[in-house]
């Protein structure tokens, strides 16, 4: 039984809201391999919705294309599954237009950072109020296991059979230069950790991306000779023993866009002839 169960069955007040009630059970089991880190991201978010309370018609699930952008399909809010490299384009568009929604982007590092790479340091610097939730596996899952812009140099994949020659983008390092607010990162060996990240970054008025280091055993896990799922958890594990590297990297108190949006919007209603376009 769940905290929450307990407290309920102890005739306590629970809260309103459990992981459960985000999930959409019909939909299962999922399209994902088994042993793919993208799972444990999908449920330490349900947990986090929960725990903030948002009901479910509250959230918007933004998604483009690829294995962790099919997470909208397990989800039981509002979602809108884009098209690859530009979830947080609409997800943009989706908070512009209704501020008080809690709006997520789910993106892999192809979808987020390699085809997607404009979008991404434009919603860092404009510090729009959107979560950025974006599953590394250091690849293109979904299309067979590519490289992609987070591909460590050196590593195999399809299309560097012998060796990646490019380096790889730290992306949160990229976020923080970008501007954004609130950077973190987990991994899918740190469920707790991620679990208590999305808390803190869902109650930010801005941007905050979350960058979490995931498997994909199918394809870069056997192209690089890594063992099976659980080895590679494993091994994330003990890569990031000491905690360095995880966690909030940057945390700046920001009002973001859709406040800064609002400041703009009452001064042009009090001044109409400023309004752009006109009194020149
Ligand atoms: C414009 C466009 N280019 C390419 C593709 C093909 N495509 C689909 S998913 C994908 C890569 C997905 O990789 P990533 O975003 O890392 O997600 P993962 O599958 O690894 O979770 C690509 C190249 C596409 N659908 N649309
Ligand atoms: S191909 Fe890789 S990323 Fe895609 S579902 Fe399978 S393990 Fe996960
Ligand atoms: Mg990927």
């Amino acid at each position: 039984m769940s905290a929450d169960l307990g407290a309920q069955a102890a005739g306590q007040p629970g809260p309103e809201y459990s992981y459960w009630d985000y999930l959409r059970h019909e939909a299962f089991p999922t399209f994902w391999c088994a042993g793919c880190g993208d799972g444990i991201i999908l449920a330490a978010l349900a947990k986090a919705l929960a725990e903030r309370g948002r009901a479910p018609h509250e959230v918007v699930a933004v998604t483009g294309i690829g294995c962790f952008g099919k997470a909208d399909d397990y989800l039981k809010t509002h979602s809108l599954h884009g098209t690859h490299g530009r979830a947080l384009a609409f997800a943009t568009g989706v908070k512009a237009a209704k501020p008080e929604l809690t709006v997520v982007a789910m993106m892999g590092d192809g979808d987020c950072a390699t085809i997607g790479g404009n979008h991404l340091i434009h919603a860092c610097r404009r510090d729009i109020g959107v979560l950025a939730l974006v599953s590394n596996n250091l690849n293109y899952g979904m299309t067979g296991g590519q490289f992609s812009a987070t591909t460590p140099s050196g590593s195999r994949t399809v299309t560097s059979p012998l060796g990646h020659a490019e380096a790889a983008f730290d992306l949160c390092a990229l976020a923080e230069a970008a501007g954004a607010g609130f950077v973190a990162r987990a991994t899918a060996a740190h469920p707790e950790l991620l679990r208590r990240l999305i808390y803190k970054a869902l109650g930010r008025p801005g941007f905050a991306f979350i960058e979490v280091m995931s498997t994909c055993p199918t394809h870069f896990g056997r192209a690089n000779r890594l063992g099976d799922a659980a080895k590679m958890l494993m091994a994330l594990r003990d890569q990031y023993r000491g905690g360095e590297g995880l966690g909030v990297l940057v945390q700046k108190d920001t009002p973001g866009f859709s406040a800064s949006y609002r400041a703009v919007q009452v001064a042009a209603a009090a001044n109409p002839a400023k309004r752009a376009g006109e009194g020149r």
